[in-house]
């Protein structure tokens, strides 16, 4: 909510009705004491926040329900159907991990998340979850260790069957498995969201809900209808994640936006807070960012002890006790409740008298109450203006029994024993017979039964089954032509690959087809980049539009902010930059619209510190562009150690379905760029593309004929060996194609990527020039997708060994002859290694590893040994080993080209 914190300062316009209110407080003080005074404080204040009376906020509030019994909305469902089809579904979500565990001990599974989170689950499946069947319906971030309650929900509602029940955890069977938790990966159909990275979900539900108004507000799709919903722990609160969005969140007015923080007090070793109280923790986090807090803390059994609690002695004690005494009270019976909540005063130990002891542990707490529940998701749902947290108080494992509910042990448990299940089974009131209780069956009540007729009709009514994923989009055409013709022109005025890429950019926001489904993502890096030109071009999304005449606004290229801008600038977080790509690049499912987002960012700041997201993304069949400017351990030359980077290749190389490149020239760039946008978006593969970008300015190549494949695939040969004038070492004239090298001249294969391909085409004018060698050489934009194809090579033969073996793209492309192989790259040794396998012996690396430094690139290229006289030494000694020149004649060449052949090894330092 917005609010002016300054209209409260005003000059008092009636200063006899201030003095009326005043005074009127004075003497409730005086006459009824403080905590009456208090009490009426607290009433007031609600009554202001329900009448949008904007006031600071008070971050916390008394430990009792947010919404009093007297406010309670009528619940519109069956209580007594709901009731049953809960204890099915609680049933069935123990049974699937017991059985899964007594057959194959160390599978794994949880009973207890779900047993505490049951009802929120299902009242909101059966009264407030959109479906997707017509329209894209709500997005629904669940609790990752909550998955069995959602399969078991499934199969009572007949969409999944007891075999495929039998099968969780176990998913090797293709199509027959259910994932241990939420991977659209796994159950393309099934789940949306991952989750189960804690704090990925909270962070992805609020871009998300952010990224439904940047739809709205471009006017591509009316997503007013939907709202994103996340499950979430309470010990799931405490990842840096789960708060980074919360301030956005509000600033934004998200009130399509409800998080449920299922505070069952417990995390996975113990207590959340043990010596605190992590739902008023959560509650003046919350409240402090802007939020609207619903806190559902009690059960209705509390509702009438605390209508009779007038001098508040019973409120005092809830806000008194610790969430350990909490936790201690769910386990230990009624008559140390009795003695230890109630019994420190006999006005407490009073009001409880008249209930025995069995009554005090039926004492809910509010998240087992589906009414509570219901009035806070009802009320959170016609919240407006901000977005809404709803602090649920429930028991971790409840209904599974003494032996687990709320004892420190509870999220491990995987097993019951027969007693154990017994007792369950009476207390789920369940026909489950004795004789059969301890193979855990699945209980069904029929498909004609009520229960199942109940949760089809409210989810019919409600738009369709969940969770699910569909894919319905179409798809998009390739871009124009005139969008990248330019670059396949080559340009002889340096440019470095980031201007032409901003370029690309520019012309990709201009094609009528495609403009509108670009989506540029950057923290707060454009400038470097270049890119600001696009603010004033397309604007910056401002959910607000722009409240204030920029400080630029005389100049051509101003600050522009717009409702409808199309430029996600994120400010400084790639963490939700993150986000906001995964909310663009699974658009084409979430909202049946297929959004094509760039993510440009500072290389370093991108695999190295998200990853867990980028793995994440892989998951939820994200789509999209990662672009990793200013990259390159040398070529961002300046910037020093933290900044340097030279291994994110390496990262990338390892999520199965990123497409990775490091191009070195304009056409290569729009090449990939191009094949991207036809891949995912023209034949809808599931693939990401991760490209870097270098800051270093030189001249851009015409495209050559017949590349366009090899660039894809990731190595071409760039140029051939120059003629080597008599073997005298006398050089020719070293230009590219006239192909006369002689047969007496040493040969030699150069391979580079991104900027260091400069390095590399140096290097070979250097080694004809001064030593008489012949080297052709190949630009390499993607080892990893080179190595990905030998290894299914490799793969193929191994399992046909009777067939003629099929050679590997890049063995194919640098075959046993033409000589020894040098790669240099401006990453680690390890990039250009990832194909060493499928090479001649003589294939050698040069690489950044180490520590990056600044300095001059020059500097930094002799300190790597990247540069051309460490790359002909490397190919004179590779030469020399192949016995294709003496080691005398190599080791003078390192002395000729100035190689100090003692300096500190960069690995090292
Ligand atoms: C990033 C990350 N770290 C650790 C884990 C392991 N882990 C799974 S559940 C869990 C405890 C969850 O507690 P809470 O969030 O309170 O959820 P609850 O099960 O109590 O509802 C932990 C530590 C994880 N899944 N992700
Ligand atoms: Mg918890």
């Amino acid at each position: 909510m917005y609010f002016d914190e300054f209209k409260h300062q005003l000059p008092d316009i009636d200063p006899q009705e201030t003095e009326e209110w005043l005074a009127s407080l004075d003497q409730v003080v005086e006459d009824e004491g403080e905590n009456r005074a208090r009490f009426l404080m607290f009433k007031l204040l609600k009554r202001a926040r329900q009448l949008h009376v904007g006031l600071p906020p008070l971050t916390q509030t008394r430990y009792i329900n947010t919404i009093s019994p007297e406010q309670e909305p009528f619940f519109p469902g069956d209580e007594e159907l709901e009731h049953r089809i809960r204890r099915i579904v609680r049933w069935n979500a123990v049974a699937m991990v017991l059985r899964a565990n007594n057959r194959f001990t160390g599978i794994g599974g949880h009973l207890a998340t779900y047993a505490s989170a049951a009802s929120l689950y299902e009242v909101g499946f059966n009264h407030f979850f959109r479906g997707k069947d017509e329209k894209p319906g709500d997005q629904i971030y669940y609790q990752g260790h909550a998955a069995p309650g959602m399969y078991a929900r499934a199969y009572l509602e007949g969409r999944l069957s007891e075999d495929q029940l039998d099968h969780f955890r176990r998913e090797v069977e293709p199509g027959a498995g259910l994932s241990s938790y939420p991977h659209p990966r796994l159950m393309p159909d099934f789940w949306e969201f991952p989750t189960v990275s804690m704090g990925l979900g909270p962070l992805s539900a609020i871009y998300q809900a952010r990224f439904n108004r940047y739809l709205y507000n471009r006017k591509l799709r009316d997503t007013s209808e939907q709202r994103v919903w996340a499950f979430l722990g309470d010990g799931e609160m405490d990842e840096p994640e789960s708060l980074a969005g919360l301030s956005l969140a509000a600033r934004e007015g998200l009130d399509n936006l409800i998080f449920v923080v299922n505070c069952n007090l417990q995390r996975l070793d113990g207590p959340v807070r043990g010596n605190g109280k992590i739902i008023q923790e959560l509650e003046g986090l919350y409240r402090g960012a802007g939020w609207n807090v619903i806190k559902v803390i009690w059960g209705r059994e509390w509702d009438e002890l605390l209508a009779r609690d007038v001098d508040g002695l019973l409120v005092e004690q809830m806000n008194n006790t610790l969430d350990g005494e909490f936790q201690k009270f769910s386990v230990a019976g009624g008559a140390y409740i009795r003695e230890h909540f109630f019994g420190p005063d006999a006005r407490l130990r009073k009001l409880v008298e008249h209930l025995s002891d069995d009554d005090l542990t039926r004492l809910r707490r509010g998240g087992h109450d589906y009414r509570k529940v219901y009035a806070a998701y009802k009320a959170a749902t016609e919240y407006t203006g901000a977005p809404t947290v709803i602090l649920v108080h429930t028991v971790k494992g409840w209904t599974l029994g003494p032996g687990v509910e709320a004892r420190n042990i509870t999220h491990q448990a995987k097993k019951l024993s027969e007693a154990e299940l017994k007792v369950f089974r009476d207390r789920l009131e369940l026909p489950i017979p004795d004789a059969k209780i301890k193979d855990a069956p699945y209980y069904h009540p029929g498909p004609d039964s009520p229960e199942v007729a109940y949760i089809r009709e409210r989810r019919q009514a409600l738009g369709g089954q969940l969770p699910r994923r569909i894919v319905r989009v179409e798809p998009l055409p390739s871009p124009a032509a005139g969008v990248d013709a330019e670059f396949a022109a080559g340009s002889q005025i340096p440019v470095s690959t980031t201007m032409a890429f901003t370029r690309l950019l520019r012309n990709l926001i201009r094609d009528p087809a495609l403009g509108p489904r670009i989506v540029p993502i950057i923290p707060d890096e454009a400038r470097t980049f270049g890119m600001d030109p696009l603010f004033k071009e397309v604007g910056i999304y401002a959910a607000v539009g722009q409240r204030y005449e920029p400080v630029d606004s005389d100049l051509v290229l101003s600050y522009r902010e717009a409702t409808d801008g199309q430029v996600l600038e994120e400010g400084i977080t790639e963490a939700g930059s993150m986000a906001s790509l995964q909310a663009a690049g699974t658009s084409y499912a979430s909202h049946d619209l297929a959004m094509i987002p760039f993510y440009i960012f500072y290389s370093m700041f991108g695999f190295q510190r998200t990853g867990d997201q980028v793995w994440s993304f892989g998951d939820a069949r994200g789509r999209g562009f990662m672009m990793g400017a200013t990259a390159g351990r040398t070529t961002l030359h300046g910037e020093g150690l933290q900044h340097d980077d030279g291994h994110s290749h390496i990262l990338a190389s390892n999520i199965p379905n990123i497409r990775a490149y490091d191009p070195a020239f304009a056409y290569e760039l729009a090449a990939v760029v191009r094949d991207g946008i036809e891949r995912m978006y023209g034949q809808g593969e599931d693939v990401f593309y991760y490209v870097t970008l270098h800051n270093e300015n030189y001249a851009m190549p015409a495209m050559p004929d017949g590349v366009a494949d090899g660039i894809i695939r990731g190595i071409y040969r760039l140029r051939e060996a120059p003629a080597i004038d008599g073997d005298n070492g006398k050089a020719g004239n070293g230009r590219a194609g006239n192909g006369r090298a002689r047969a007496k001249a040493p040969r030699a294969r150069l391979v580079g990527s991104g900027s260091i391909l400069q390095q590399v085409i140096a290097a070979q004018t250097l080694l004809a020039e001064q030593f008489g060698v012949a080297a052709e050489v190949y630009s390499a934009p993607s080892f990893q997708l080179l190595r990905r194809d030998a290894l299914e090579t490799d793969r193929w033969n191994r399992l046909h060994p009777a067939d003629e073996p099929r050679v590997p793209y890049v063995s194919n492309v640098l075959g046993a002859d033409g000589g020894p192989i040098v790669a240099a790259t401006d990453w680690v040794k390890a990039l250009p290694d990832l194909v060493s396998r499928w090479l001649p012996d003589s294939y050698i690396s040069l690489g950044t590893d180490g520590f990056g430094r600044s300095d001059t690139r020059e500097a930094l290229r002799s300190y790597f040994e990247i540069d051309p006289p460490q790359i002909a030494a490397a190919t004179l000694t590779a030469l020399s080993r192949c016995g294709s020149l003496p080691a005398k004649r190599a080791a003078a060449a390192i002395r000729e080209l100035g190689i100090d052949t003692e300096k500190i090894d960069p690995l090292s330092v």
